[in-house]
């Protein structure tokens, strides 16, 4: 078939790396993990280059963990948790200012973490969104709860600046390319409690480690 039909981008391919990512004790592979935030940075990608600098930082952090579960180490790297244990034991974090660790895995795993509820925050607004409501305020009302008390004012005004340019509804239903817009609410009423139980899953692990304000 035709090339362009290969990489035609499909979210439900997408939520669906995201279900292999819980083990049967409720343990969060990394390799899954990263795999659902790459699927969503070639959606961000297809939306336009003013994404350009938030997929960069995505791509980035995300091969900041490739990298570790690739490496020497890699064995410590397969669940979140693993991950967690392996570097704090082995004084691999910096804790409270940035360091000589100031790439840890858990570190940058918080970046992605913060982000994914963002996009819970946004996937449930578009849900339960009508054929008038505006990508762009869902987009932003989603940050502003999340991410952006994360963020500098610079990023924020980036940010803010990038979401004007979100395309409306119909055609943002139609890039993700999942079928008629009842379609894409029924697969997002389906997806979300996933991400929202990965999402409630790492943010248990590292209140338990008292790491959610890692520099
Ligand atoms: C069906 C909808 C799917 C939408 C998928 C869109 C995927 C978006 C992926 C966003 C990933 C963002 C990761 C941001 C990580 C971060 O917070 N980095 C900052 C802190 O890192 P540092 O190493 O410095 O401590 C960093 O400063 C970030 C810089 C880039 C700007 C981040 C703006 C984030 C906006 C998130 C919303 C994306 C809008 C997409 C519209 C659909």
């Amino acid at each position: 078939s035709e090339p362009s039909e290969n990489q035609k981008f499909c979210l439900q391919e997408v939520l669906d790396t995201f279900k292999l990512c819980l083990s049967d004790s409720k343990e969060v592979y990394l390799e899954h993990y990263v795999a659902g935030w790459r699927g969503l940075i070639k959606f961000l990608n297809c939306l336009g280059s003013v994404f350009g600098f938030i997929s960069k930082d995505a791509v980035n952090k995300i091969q900041i963990l490739v990298n570790y579960l690739n490496g020497e180490n890699g064995p410590h790297y397969v669940t979140m948790q693993s991950m967690v244990k392996y570097e704090l034991e082995n004084d691999l974090v910096d804790l409270t200012k940035r360091g000589s660790h100031s790439e840890s895995g858990c570190r940058t795993l918080l970046r992605l973490h913060r982000a994914l509820r963002w996009l819970e925050l946004f996937l449930e607004r578009l849900r339960t969104s009508t054929e008038d409501s505006k990508t762009s305020n869902m987009c932003c009302e989603a940050y502003n709860e999340s991410l952006a008390q994360h963020h500098p004012w610079v990023i924020r005004k980036a940010a803010g600046m990038a979401f004007c340019v979100l395309p409306g509804r119909a055609a943002f239903f139609e890039v993700m390319n999942v079928g008629t817009p009842e379609q894409v609410v029924a697969m997002l009423g389906e997806a979300l409690p996933l991400i929202s139980e990965v999402y409630q899953i790492t943010e248990e692990l590292y209140k338990e480690h008292n790491m959610l304000d890692l520099p």
